[in-house]
């Protein structure tokens, strides 16, 4: 499959994805949206595909919507957008993302963060949520997102304000999850994602899913996902084999059975 405004590599049961609109400070314009859903969706139906990384250039992760595209849509050219829908299968993707961020990280781009699982960041990240400054709000789950992230006073701040917030505060606000030199973002991205690779997939995808639902549901409901979904897996050949390769102390050779 070739992309107009992505470039793709798959090595070792990774995936990665670089968005490639340097010309535009990768601004998410509804084709790059709809080819990174349309990458993850196939990703998600292939058995080889254990992880993504989601990444973009050395100075931009990216710098949200595409404003040039933005303003051509008027109230009803906004209630037909057809990016809600991609964003969706963006969040639907059921193995882990993994965020490599380099520089700007605004609006859609900051937003696109969130909607990864773990996110590695250089210590140039720029996040922020600029919208107000266009007139508009976050569009992407910002609002909702960002404050259970990172919490009310500083998800008021950076979306009412509009300024940024640098990759040390990111860090602390538990937006991102680690911090490195930028030349080292990319490859401590591949090495997380090569560890979790390694392991089982069907519990992967189950700890993914019952994680998210800790921003959806109550404790009693979460704690319902998260016995149904242990309860699932003691029917998988990967507990038998992780458990037998404890006991006869080798390593498990984890199928996704
Ligand atoms: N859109 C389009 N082009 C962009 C862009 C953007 N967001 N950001 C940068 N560019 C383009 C610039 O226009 C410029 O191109 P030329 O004019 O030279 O052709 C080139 O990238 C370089 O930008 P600058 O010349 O401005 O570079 P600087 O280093 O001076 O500044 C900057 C870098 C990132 C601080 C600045 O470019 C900037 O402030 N960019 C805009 C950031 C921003 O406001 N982002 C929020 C956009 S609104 C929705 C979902 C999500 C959203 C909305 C709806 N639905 C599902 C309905 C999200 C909304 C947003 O993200």
């Amino acid at each position: 499959m070739t992309y107009q405004t992505i470039t793709t590599q798959s090595l070792e049961g990774v995936l990665t994805i670089t968005l490639n609109r340097p010309e535009a400070f990768n601004a998410l314009n509804t084709l790059l949206l709809s080819e990174v859903a349309d990458v993850l969706d196939q990703a998600d139906q292939d058995e080889s595909i254990r992880v993504a990384v989601i990444t973009g250039g050395p100075k931009v992760f990216a710098a949200g919507a595409d404003i040039k595209e933005m303003a051509a849509l008027d109230a009803v050219g906004v209630m037909n957008d057809a990016r809600p829908k991609h964003w969706r299968r963006i969040y639907q993707f059921s193995k882990p993302l993994i965020g490599a961020v380099n520089g700007y990280a605004l609006g859609g781009g900051c937003e696109l963060v969130m909607h990864c699982d773990i996110v590695i960041a250089g210590d140039n990240a720029l996040f922020g949520q600029p919208e107000i400054n266009l007139g508009i709000i976050p569009g992407a789950g910002g609002t909702q997102r960002l404050i259970r992230t990172v919490g009310k006073p500083l998800a008021m701040k950076m979306v009412l304000s509009g300024e940024m917030i640098d990759a040390k505060t990111a860090l602390q606000a538990n937006l991102i999850a680690e911090v490195v030199i930028p030349e080292k973002t990319i490859e401590r991205a591949h090495q997380l994602a090569k560890t979790i690779a390694k392991k089982p997939p069907i519990a992967v995808r189950l700890a993914k899913e019952a994680l998210l639902k800790a921003f959806e549901t109550d404790l009693e409901s979460g704690l319902n996902i998260e016995r149904k979904s242990f309860t699932l897996l003691a029917a998988t050949e990967d507990r038998q084999e992780g458990i037998a390769a404890f006991m006869e102390k080798r390593k498990p050779e984890f199928k996704g059975r």
